[in-house]
């Protein structure tokens, strides 16, 4: 069976929200990166990045988030849309603008308003600024159609549910307001059943939920070491 290591963390969200949708037999596998278990050797075998999502398909292995994705669509035939140029040139255009642009930022904006241990304005600005740049792209395109891709429900709108349910940890809860287009699609998705189980995944298994020293040796590992 499908191995899928996880966390409740954003990214694995999205594969989880696939896994639910497409009806997929799977294996939920936790690291708990509060721990450290990303940086385990058998871990880095499967992800060499330390970092989740990633599964293991028989003797296939996929990590990052928006390529778990695309392979899942392509080997199940699922939430793609149409096949022909256009379309695929479309799903990959907006795929890797998630997985390059939303998901970085979004990331970096979280870090520096909530964990970084100064508050640095200038660090703070730039990463809200693209952010919120990144969410009036998405949200000028939602307000002309249903779904990223046109009329249809596809793995592109996963791949963004899984950071634009953040949007008030990465920019603050004022910033629905200013993406009522964004927030009409993640509330669909949130509603749909998948969605619930999706989120639920992470109550089968019992993850460390203090943010100690352990913690933080673990997910911010330049705290320890400097490189500049
Ligand atoms: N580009 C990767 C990023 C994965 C990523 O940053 N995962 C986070 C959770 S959302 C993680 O594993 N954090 C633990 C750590 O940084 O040690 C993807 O899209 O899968």
């Amino acid at each position: 069976m499908l191995k899928f290591y996880y966390s409740g963390a954003p990214n694995p969200m999205k594969v989880a929200l696939f896994l639910e949708e497409a009806g997929v037999p799977y294996e939920a596998v936790p690291v708990d990166t509060r721990k450290g278990d990303q940086h385990k050797p058998e871990y880095l075998a499967i992800n060499p990045n330390a970092k989740v999502p990633a599964i293991v398909d028989g003797d296939v292995t996929v990590f990052d988030s928006s390529a778990i994705l695309l392979y899942l669509a392509e080997k199940t035939g699922k939430f793609l849309p149409a096949k022909d140029d256009k379309a695929r040139a479309e799903l990959l255009s907006w795929m890797f603008f998630i997985s390059s642009g939303v998901g970085p930022y979004s990331g970096q904006s979280v870090h520096f308003r909530n964990y970084a241990p100064d508050k640095i304005e200038y660090a703070i600005n730039r990463y809200m600024y693209e952010t919120q740049r990144h969410y009036g792209i998405i949200e000028a395109r939602l307000s002309k159609q249903k779904y990223m891709l046109g009329d249809t429900y596809t793995i592109v709108d996963m791949n963004l549910w899984g950071w634009a349910r953040l949007i008030p940890n990465a920019l603050g809860e004022q910033y629905w307001a200013k993406f009522p287009n964004v927030k009409r699609l993640i509330d669909e998705i949130s509603a749909r059943p998948a969605a619930a189980r999706a989120v639920a995944i992470k109550d089968r298994h019992k993850f460390k939920t203090e943010f100690d020293d352990e913690a933080k040796r673990a997910m911010f590992r330049h705290l320890h070491e400097k490189v500049a």
